[in-house]
C-alpha cells in the first residue's frame, strides 16, 4: 500500500470500529478484507467514487426479534433471533443459521459479511446473509427443540423466500431443525418453495449437501498441495470440532490417504494415535448426532485414545489442520505451535477459525493457508445447487454433484492464484479470496448505480 493508502485505510478502520462499538469478530473481519481490498482498488477511482467498500460492510439491514417458546417444564422461556441480509448484489441473500448461546449481533454479521464473498467466489448466483440465535440446544429435548424452530420461524418467514433469503443449517442447526423450520415455513405460507437448503432427501435436500463443507475444504487442500507437488496421501491430520463440518473433513482426509488424528468439541479434544479410520468415524456421527453425546466418550470405545479436557488439538505434531469447529480456535500462541511443529497447510473449514496473528504467523513461514472463506465454500455451493434443483424441480445423482463440486473447488482455487499469486510466485490465499470475492459484487454494485 503507497502512504496515502494507509492513511485511507486508518481512516476507514477508525470509522468501522466507531460505528460498530463491541462488535469485534465484526471489526476482524472487515479489516482483513478491507486490507487486501484497498491494496487492488487503490488505482481504481470508480470503486473509490462509488463507495464500494464502505457499502459492502454496512449490512443492507439487520433483523433482530424476539423468539418465545415453552420448555417440557411449562417455563415460558425467551431468546434473540437475528437475520443479517448484507448484501443481494449478486442473488438473493444466503447463509446459515446458527444456534448456540455465545450467537450475537456482532457475530452473525461477521459471518453475513464472509459469505458474501464466499457466496461470490462459488461462481453462483447468491448474495450473502447470515442468522439465528443465542438459544442453547445442548441438553433440550427434540419436543423443546421443535418449539423453538417454530417460534423462530414464525417470525423469520416473513424475511426469506426462494429469490429473496434463502437460509441453511450452521452450528446448532442441522437436517432435524432445518426440517422443523421447513415445516413451520410450509405450515404459515401454504407454500412447498426451496426457502431453506440442507432439507431432508424426501423433501427437495440435496445429495451430498450434508458432506460438502468438509469434502470441499479437503478438495481445497489437495489443490494447494498440488502447487508443490504434493497431496493428502500419508499425511498426518488434525481436525477440530466433531460435528457436519469435522466429521466429514476427517472422512475425506481419510479417503484421500490421510491418517486423521484427533476430533474435538467444546469440552476438549482427543487424541488418537491409532488414526480415525471410516468406522470410528461413523461411530463420532452416531454419538454426535443421534446420542447428542460428547467426544469424551469416545475413549471409553476406543481405549488407546486419550481425551484432553479443556484442550485445543494443535499442539499434537502434524502435517496438516483443518479447524472446523468455530471462529478464533487458532489464537497466535496455537498459530505459533503449529508452525513450530512444522505445520504444511491449513485448510479452514470452520469461518474465520484463525486470528489474525495467526494467518501472520502462517504466511511469514510459508504454510499453505486456505482462509474459510475459499475453502468452506462447498457446503453453500452445494447449497446453491440445492436452490437449482428445488427451481426446476428434479434430483441430480451423485456423480453429477460430486463432479460439479469438485469443479468448484477447483475453480475457486484458480481464482484465489489469479488475484493472488504474488512477484515471488507464492500464493496469497487470503489475498486471492478477498479480492476475487470483492470484485465480482463490486463489479455488480457499480452496474447498479447509488441503490
Ligand atoms: P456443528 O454444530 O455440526 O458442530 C460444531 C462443532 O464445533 C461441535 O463439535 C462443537 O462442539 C464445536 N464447537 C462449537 N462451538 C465451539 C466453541 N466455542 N469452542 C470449541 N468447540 C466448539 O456445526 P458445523 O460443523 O456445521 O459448523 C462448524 C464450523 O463450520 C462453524 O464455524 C461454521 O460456521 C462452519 N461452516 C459450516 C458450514 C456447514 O455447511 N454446516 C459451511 C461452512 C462453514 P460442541 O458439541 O461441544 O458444541
Ligand atoms: O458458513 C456457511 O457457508 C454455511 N453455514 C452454509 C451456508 C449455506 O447456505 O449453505
Amino acid at each position: 500500500m503507497a502512504i496515502s493508502d494507509h492513511v485511507d485505510f486508518d481512516k476507514f478502520l477508525t470509522g468501522l470500529k466507531r460505528r460498530n462499538p463491541g462488535q469485534p469478530e465484526f471489526v476482524q473481519a472487515v479489516r482483513e478484507v478491507a486490507q487486501d481490498v484497498f491494496d487492488f482498488i487503490s488505482d481504481k477511482e470508480e470503486y473509490h467514487a462509488a463507495q464500494i467498500l464502505r457499502r459492502i460492510a454496512e449490512p443492507d439491514r439487520v433483523i433482530s426479534f424476539r423468539v418465545c417458546w415453552e420448555d417440557d417444564n411449562h417455563n415460558i422461556r425467551v431468546q434473540r433471533g437475528w437475520r443479517v441480509q448484507n448484501n443481494n448484489a449478486i442473488g438473493p441473500y444466503k447463509g446459515g443459521l446458527r444456534f448456540h448461546p455465545s450467537v450475537t449481533e456482532s457475530i452473525l454479521k461477521f459471518l453475513a459479511f464472509e459469505q458474501t464473498f464466499k457466496n461470490s467466489l462459488t461462481g453462483l448466483p447468491m448474495g450473502g446473509g447470515k442468522g439465528g440465535a443465542n438459544f442453547n440446544p445442548k441438553g433440550k429435548s427434540d419436543a423443546e427443540i421443535m418449539r423453538f424452530c417454530q417460534s423462530f420461524m414464525t417470525e423469520l418467514y416473513r424475511h426469506v423466500g426462494p429469490d429473496i433469503d434463502v437460509p441453511a443449517g450452521d452450528i446448532g442447526v442441522g437436517a432435524k431443525e432445518i426440517g422443523y423450520m421447513f415445516g413451520q415455513y410450509k405450515r404459515i405460507t401454504g407454500r412447498w418453495e426451496g426457502v431453506l437448503t440442507g432439507k431432508g432427501r424426501e423433501y427437495g435436500g440435496s445429495l451430498l449437501r450434508p458432506e460438502a463443507t468438509g469434502y470441499g475444504a479437503v478438495y481445497f487442500l489437495e489443490n494447494m498441495l498440488k502447487t508443490r507437488g504434493d497431496s493428502v496421501e500419508g499425511k498426518t491430520v488434525l481436525v477440530s470440532g466433531s460435528g457436519n463440518v469435522a466429521t466429514h473433513a476427517a472422512e475425506k482426509a481419510v479417503q484421500m490417504g490421510g491418517k486423521v488424528l484427533t476430533l474435538s468439541d467444546s469440552s476438549g479434544f482427543v487424541h488418537d494415535p491409532d488414526g480415525f479410520g471410516q468406522d470410528k468415524i461413523d461411530w463420532v456421527k452416531d454419538l454426535k448426532v443421534n446420542r447428542r453425546g460428547r467426544i469424551s466418550e469416545y475413549c471409553r470405545e476406543f481405549s488407546k485414545a486419550q481425551f484432553f479436557e479443556k484442550q485445543k488439538p494443535w499442539k499434537v505434531a502434524a502435517d496438516i489442520a483443518l479447524p472446523c469447529a468455530t471462529q478464533n480456535e487458532i489464537d497466535a500462541k496455537d498459530g505459533n505451535i503449529l508452525v513450530g511443529n512444522g505445520i504444511m497447510a491449513v485448510s479452514e473449514g470452520a469461518n474465520m477459525p484463525s486470528s489474525l496473528e495467526a494467518i501472520e504467523a502462517f504466511q511469514e513461514s510459508g504454510v499453505l493457508y486456505g482462509p474459510g472463506k475459499a475453502s468452506n465454500a462447498g457446503g453453500v455451493a452445494v447449497s446453491g445447487l440445492e436452490m437449482s434443483q428445488n427451481s426446476e424441480r428434479q434430483s441430480w445423482d451423485s456423480d453429477r454433484l460430486n463432479v460439479t463440486l469438485e469443479n468448484i473447488m477447483v475453480d475457486i482455487h484458480e481464482r484465489c492464484i489469479e488475484y493472488g499469486k504474488l512477484t515471488d510466485g507464492s500464493i496469497n490465499y487470503v489475498k486471492g479470496a478477498n479480492v476475487a470475492g470483492f470484485k465480482k459484487v463490486a463489479d455488480a454494485m457499480l452496474a447498479y448505480g447509488v441503490v
